[in-house]
């Protein structure tokens, strides 16, 4: 079991207990608790299978380490499973919407007896919410977009929630199967995942299905039989599970990883050719002349095996077809990673434990990229003490001689395009990601000049998380994409892929279009601490979903290749 999903479960409490109105320091050490979890190096479900001792561990006393090992036992808590009753079952899902805290969703249930997004919306579209503690049109115009946007995207989850449930579910049927594969967007890598779609085969269906449903995980099973069945579990994620013969297992992942409009244009594809495919097989009339394997299947079809990531019907067939696909990079050909914190600004760790992390990953080097001075919540650096902090950094480069640490900074690029620091310091700096934390709301011919100004700073290197956007919580803030990627191309600016599963900004899409553009990109974690550096496979993923190759991504580079793509000496 992941840490995150202990976490989540405080996190939970906390905003069930605060929508209550509860003891305010009951529900600051919840959020302490979950806070101290999540920056954990070790795994906390091993550690407590360890018998080690949890209460010695910052903010968790014994109330808290008898509910963490209880989560590791049995998947659940008893506690926020009673806690949820007290509370109208339309409730908590008010807290997805941007901009809503449970402070907010107390006050709507309280003064105008709002239980549900439904009928949230209806009072803001009924302008029944001004007057509510100071809200007026503004708020509910907003709070209307943000149902809009949650609408779009409810029912999805963040990839990494889908991974963590899915190696969790396999693990867990393990015993009871000869093969497991999660397929569907999981295996495509996308972004977000609707549900999991798990293929097995075994020589007892019954008894696999038995073990499916009656994991401690479930919640509601919603459909039983011997070769399909689907549950939902805990965090509300539907999982289906279907088993298949040998001899179909190749056309059955094919067909359930999808996507649906690349298992259209394979269908079309096989009936031009007299063949019907399914989930079964390939056949010509009765006979199955493919199935046991995706190779033999696509074999059949006259193209070569196309990777998951690139199975959405937008070119790709035809790329096998001509064989021109590309080759994908892979994430073994990542050799450092160039934007993380360390405890200079908001990360968890120093720079040295950073980089000894990086060390034992097989990186080559690190740019050590601390926030700048208007991002206070972050204890963003000025100028004086990023310089103090560059120090620091040469200093911890001495210590861990197996690795470069290079000097960097994460700089906000500010309302009218300037730095929010003076060229003669980030000259100093080796990497300079330069990002937007702000005034997210300018309008979009305005945000596109406050970027491209940004960008034409000639210490600027990297783009950081270009579209701001948070997945299933904040859109991108809105500029003209095209104009920006030109600028970058023209300034040498390399942009991003901020690897974290809540952001991979750039998404597959707008990577694959800059690359046409002609940018370089660069994919990196933005890690808070060591164990987020290994968050780098999601931005690979998202990289492979780009088509992107190795030459693509300039992470990949020897380092003085990489210092020169950076315009910075070999020192
Ligand atoms: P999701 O769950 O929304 O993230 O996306 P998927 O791609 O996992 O979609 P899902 O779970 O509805 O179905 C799994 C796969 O099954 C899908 O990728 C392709 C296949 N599939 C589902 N429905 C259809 C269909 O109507 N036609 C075809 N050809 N394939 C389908
Ligand atoms: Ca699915
Ligand atoms: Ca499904
Ligand atoms: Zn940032």
């Amino acid at each position: 079991m992941e840490n995150q999903k202990i976490a989540d479960i405080f996190n939970r409490i906390a905003d069930l207990l605060d929508i209550r109105g509860d003891n305010p320091f009951r529900i600051r050490s919840y959020r302490a608790a979950a806070r101290t979890i999540e920056d954990l190096p070790e795994n906390l479900a091993g550690a407590a299978g360890e018998g080690k001792d949890l209460t010695d561990l910052p903010g968790i006393g014994k109330d808290l380490a008898a509910k963490i090992a209880e989560i590791v036992q049995s998947g659940r808590l008893k506690f926020l499973d009673d806690l949820k009753k007290t509370l109208p079952p339309g409730l908590p899902e008010l807290l997805r919407l941007e901009g809503v805290g449970p402070k907010k969703v107390k006050l709507f249930y309280e003064e105008a007896g709002i239980d549900s997004i439904d009928s949230l919306d209806r009072a803001a579209r009924a302008g029944r919410l001004r007057g509510l503690d100071r809200m007026g049109e503004k708020t509910e115009e907003k709070i209307v977009r943000a149902i809009e946007s949650y609408r779009k995207t409810a029912g999805r989850f963040r990839l990494d929630t889908g991974f963590a449930a899915a190696e969790e579910i396999t693990a867990y049927l393990e015993p009871a199967a000869d093969d497991l594969v999660p397929a569907g967007s999981l295996r495509r890598r996308r972004e977000t995942v609707g549900d999991l779609d798990i293929l097995a085969v075994t020589r007892d269906g019954p008894g696999l299905m038995e073990r499916f449903v009656g994991q401690p995980e479930t919640t509601a099973v919603l459909a039983q039989g011997s070769t399909r069945s689907a549950v939902r579990v805990e965090n509300g994620l539907q999982v289906d599970l279907r088993v298949m013969a040998r001899e179909e297992f190749g056309s059955a992942l094919l067909y359930f990883t999808g996507s649906k409009a690349h298992n259209i244009a394979l269908r079309r594809r096989g009936r031009e050719r007299g063949l019907k495919v399914s989930e079964y097989g390939i056949f010509r009339g009765e006979k199955r002349i493919a199935g046991e394997t995706e190779e033999e299947c696509y074999r059949a079809l006259g193209l070569p095996w196309i990777p998951p990531e690139l199975r959405e019907n937008r070119g790709e067939i035809e790329a096998a077809e001509q064989n021109r696909l590309p080759r994908l990079i892979e994430p073994e050909a990542i050799r450092g990673d160039l934007q993380m914190h360390s405890t200079a600004s908001d990360g968890k760790e120093s720079v040295l434990e950073m980089a000894r992390a990086a060390e034992k990953r097989g990186y080559r080097y690190i740019a050590i990229t601390d926030h700048s001075q208007a991002v206070r919540v972050a204890g963003g650096l000025n100028e004086k003490e990023l310089a103090e902090h560059l120090k620091e950094i040469d200093k911890a480069g001495k210590k861990c001689p197996g690795i470069r640490i290079l000097k960097g900074v994460e700089v906000d690029i500010l309302a009218d395009g300037t730095l929010d620091l003076q060229d003669e310091i980030l000259r100093e700096c080796e990497v300079v990601v330069a990002s937007i934390h702000y005034n997210f709301n300018l309008p979009e011919k305005e945000m596109t000049r406050r970027i491209v100004r940004g960008l034409k700073n000639p210490q600027v290197n990297i783009f950081g998380h270009p579209t701001g956007r948070l997945l299933l919580q904040r859109e991108p803030y809105s500029f003209d994409f095209e104009e920006v990627v030109k600028a970058a191309v023209g300034e040498g600016v390399t942009l991003e892929i901020n690897a974290h599963p809540a952001r991979l900004d750039l998404n597959d899409v707008l990577a694959r279009r800059a690359k046409e553009l002609g940018a370089r990109l660069v994919i990196d974690t933005d890690a808070h601490s060591s164990l987020q550096l290994g968050l780098m496979e999601y931005g690979v993923f998202t990289a492979r979903r780009a088509w992107l190759e190795k030459d693509d991504v300039i992470n990949t580079y020897p380092l003085k290749k990489l210092l020169d793509v950076l315009n910075r000496p070999l020192r």
